[in-house]
């Protein structure tokens, strides 16, 4: 076994000491808190993206500042695996015992990784960071970037990037040229050819037409859009708005991607035309809705759940065209809408999954299909491809003996693995395959909207003494503990014509999260309350 031969603890006390004696936690997104308190556990990160280097023989890691959708104070921090996956589950207890640590007994606690794990601490380790547009951002950056320095190993700021751009870098770093070039540059071109490939030079197509509202929540969602726009050409026009991302406090303010889903509102900032698609993405460019505002004023919302019904069914159906023999699988957590899993089922009948919330959990479970498309409500989601589906189609796609029309579907179908970030939900690139599949599809956003209709639904959320007491099961949609609590909503949710309600502790927030849906606003809004009460009595509401 090796010792590491490096005195963290003095470092670490001597120019990140630990300021306080919060706990906290590597959860579903990461380390997220108040900006303030992050700064030791920043710099730590940076010992532990260099630890997870060496473990996995050198390739590089990525270590990406933000805290998406949170308010501007806070940020946050999360590692990225070598292929552009999220940390790996196993080492989430390690990240957290590390933050928690005292300054004193980080040698220690790093010795004991290294040996633990196996660790070769001798090669060399490479990191790769990216940040938002947070204020606070550029600072818990140098913090990384000084953790990974001061314990040996080599590092890379990229700046104000996506998150999604961060896990592309990694991926592109570690695999073959063929995936894509390692650069900011390479990630907009990658995109870029393959949606041009797709869509030629035509700008409409029956109800279609090429004219987006772009709501960048102030962040580097606007950002990377404006500079996306010269390589998409004239293939589709963006109108990019809430794109502030200098002015102090206008993140996610009254904007963005969690704002419209969770208030099911237009946001502000953006003009009111009636029937235009728009757009809006959360802080860090990882999440997408789309929504609009009818004649009558009335808003509509297409969120992550429309989004997957979309691409698969047009995927299903671009199976269907390339007569190959694909499994296609569809994965949701308990927030999607009860008519979009109707809809999966029955109409377009397609396997759907249900998973706890989080994107390593649906991420995880779209692995076992052929294609997994899995999408998050509040719009985090993306398509995966096994290997085998990928060399299929890029040996079919070159077979002249297929006819002409499984040919073209087989290459369309390659330009649209080209076009989908694999790695991890990505606004931008999501935003371009639905723009595909609607063009192609020769429809406008109420063709979309009258796929199906939405169950009206309600997301509150209670303020509880400890939301670990609340403990559920099959992939959160039943309550185990506290006692009497299930019994307490299943009572209720019997009131209500199509009721469903489900409690979850938050993996960001100090909050219990409670959904309710119903046949109607009114009931799904007093399901929501009546729930929120029981939460209250029952788990320690304060
Ligand atoms: C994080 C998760 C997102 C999840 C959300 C739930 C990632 C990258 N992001 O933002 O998937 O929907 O947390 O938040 O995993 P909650 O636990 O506070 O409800
Ligand atoms: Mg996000």
């Amino acid at each position: 076994m090796v010792a590491v031969n490096k005195n963290y603890s003095e470092v670490a006390f001597k120019l990140y000491p630990k300021k306080n004696d919060k706990v906290i936690q590597y959860g579903t997104a990461g380390f997220r808190a108040n900006a303030e308190d992050l700064d030791h556990i920043v710099f730590r990160m940076g010992f532990l993206a260099v630890l997870r280097s060496k473990k996995k023989n050198s390739s590089f890691i990525g270590l990406m500042i933000t805290a998406s959708h949170n308010p501007e104070e806070d940020n946050g921090v999360k590692l990225i695996d070598p292929y552009g996956e999220m940390l790996d589950q196993s080492w989430e207890a390690i990240a957290t015992k590390l933050a928690n640590a005292d300054d004193s007994s980080l040698d220690s606690i790093i010795n004991e990784i290294a040996v633990n794990e196996n660790i070769n601490v001798e090669l060399p380790a490479s990191v790769y960071i990216g940040e938002d547009t947070r204020p606070s951002s550029k600072r818990l950056a140098k913090a990384a970037y000084d953790g990974v320095i001061e314990s040996g190993g080599s590092c890379t700021d990229y700046g104000i990037i996506t998150t999604p751009m961060l896990h592309y870098l990694v991926k592109s770093r570690n695999t073959d040229e063929e995936y894509g070039k390692c650069s900011s540059n390479g990630y907009l071109e990658k995109l870029s050819n393959a949606f041009k490939t797709i869509r030629k030079d035509v700008y409409s197509h029956k109800n279609y037409l090429s004219e987006l509202y772009f709501d960048g929540a102030n962040g580097v969602g606007s950002i990377i859009m404006k500079e996306f726009l010269p390589f998409l050409g004239n293939t589709i026009s963006v109108k990019i708005y809430n794109d502030k991302h200098n002015e102090v406090g206008q993140l996610n303010h009254n904007c963005g991607a969690d704002f419209v889903k969770v208030q099911q509102k237009a946001p502000e900032g953006i003009p009111h035309v009636p029937n235009a698609r728009c757009v809006s993405v959360d802080g860090d460019a990882d999440r997408i809705v789309y929504y609009f505002t009818d004649e009558n004023g009335t808003f509509h919302l297409l969120d992550g759940d429309r989004i997957a019904t979309l691409i698969a069914g047009y995927l299903m159906e671009l199976i269907k065209d390339t007569g190959l023999n694909f499994n296609l699988g569809l994965v949701q957590t308990a927030y999607a809408n009860g008519s979009s899993t109707n809809y999966i089922s029955n109409s377009l009948k397609i396997p759907v999954a249900c998973v706890p919330t989080g994107v390593k959990h649906l991420h995880h479970k779209a692995t076992e299909f052929d294609i997994g498309v899995y999408f998050e409500a509040n719009g985090h989601g993306t398509v995966i491809f096994s290997d085998r589906v990928k060399e299929i189609i890029k040996k079919e796609s070159t077979n002249t003996s297929l006819d002409a029309k499984k040919l073209a579907a087989v290459k369309y179908l390659r330009a649209l693995i080209d076009l989908i970030n694999e790695t991890v939900g990505d606004a931008i690139s999501d935003m371009l395959l639905v723009e595909t599949v609607l063009h192609a599809k020769g429809w406008n956003i109420q063709d979309w909207k009258a796929t199906y209709y939405d169950l009206p639904n309600r997301q509150l959320k209670v303020t509880v003494k400890d939301r670990n007491v609340v403990k559920t099961k099959d992939a959160e949609r039943y309550c185990v503990s506290p006692p009497g609590v299930q019994d307490a909503i299943d009572k209720t949710v019997k009131k209500y014509a199509n009721g469903r309600s489900f409690i979850r502790p938050s993996g960001t927030e100090d909050v219990v999260r409670v959904y309710a849906e119903a046949s109607t606003q009114e009931d799904a809004d007093k399901l929501a309350a009546e729930v929120v009460d029981i939460v209250r009595c029952l788990a320690g509401g304060i």
